[in-house]
């Protein structure tokens, strides 16, 4: 649930960030995908599911900014500026759905540059693919409440399979290192560091209300905050696995499918 009124400063951040948003998923969206035509056949898969991440964000972003600005109406007359709610409700959903469909792609895209054996690279998407669904699922109801106790209550359910995740990723990403070309290591171990601490923002995000911040203040750091940490985990670990792809890539002549290592 939205306040009454926000400030004209409050409502043009979130407005600003969603819209750095969708520029940004949408720009990352044409570079992916070209990228996939540039790679190793064994990459492209891993470069078509990071473009589709951030083209089904590209989308829920456009409805997240059109629903933020219809749930605010926003006057200006003389020097008297004012930003009122509207009545029209302010669609969490749209967020959350986006995180069901990305996340898992997210996850796979990782998978897919470990370059695992298929089995393990099956059974372990799988496994970090439904923990994350479950994560999100357990998220949606303590995010549409503006009950703190409810919030902590399924904050905490979806703490168990986040901690699974971000620890699994930790060690797999970590234990393939090894068998990887010397080229890609610092890359791969980057996109490690970057995709777990951009992951740790949505939990601290989640709680802004809880600490006892003022509910015009915690419905703009929530925007920004998934907004901020969105951009990372999707463009910016995207553009570190294109780098990581195209490296991995120029080890071997274009068109070769055999592993790199045996
Ligand atoms: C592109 C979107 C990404 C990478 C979204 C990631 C979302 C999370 C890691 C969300 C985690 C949450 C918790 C760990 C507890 C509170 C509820 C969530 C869903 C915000």
């Amino acid at each position: 649930m939205l306040p009454s009124t926000i400030s004209l400063e409050d409502y043009l951040l979130v407005y600003n960030f969603l819209s750095l948003a969708i520029a940004s998923m949408g720009a990352s969206t044409v570079y992916f995908f070209m990228h996939a035509a540039w790679v190793a056949p064994r990459f492209k898969t891993a470069m078509c599911i990071t473009g589709l991440v951030t083209l089904i964000a590209f989308y829920h972003y456009f409805r997240i900014f059109e629903s933020w600005t219809a749930a605010w109406s926003v006057t200006q007359l003389e020097n008297k500026t004012s930003v009122e709610a509207t009545g029209a409700v302010f669609n969490d959903a749209y967020r959350y759905v986006d995180w069901l469909l990305t996340v898992p792609l997210l996850l796979l895209e990782l998978i897919l540059v470990m370059r695992m054996p298929p089995d393990e690279t099956a059974s372990l998407g799988w496994k970090l693919g439904s923990a994350a669904a479950l994560m999100i699922i357990l998220g949606y109801p303590g995010e549409i409440s503006s009950n703190n106790s409810t919030r902590w209550v399924f904050w905490a359910l979806a703490m168990i399979p986040f901690t699974y995740i971000v620890f699994t990723l930790f060690v797999r990403l970590k234990s393939s290192l090894d068998a990887q070309p010397p080229s890609v290591r610092g890359l791969i171990s980057s996109a490690r560091y970057v995709t777990v601490l951009s992951w740790c923002v949505y939990p601290i995000v989640f709680v802004l209300p809880m600490l006892g911040l003022p509910k015009d203040k915690s419905v703009i750091g929530i925007q920004v905050g998934y907004s901020i940490a969105d951009i990372i985990a999707k463009c910016g670990v995207g553009i570190m696995i294109s780098k990581i792809s195209m490296t991995a890539s120029k080890e071997r002549k274009l068109g070769d499918d055999e592993p790199l290592i045996n």
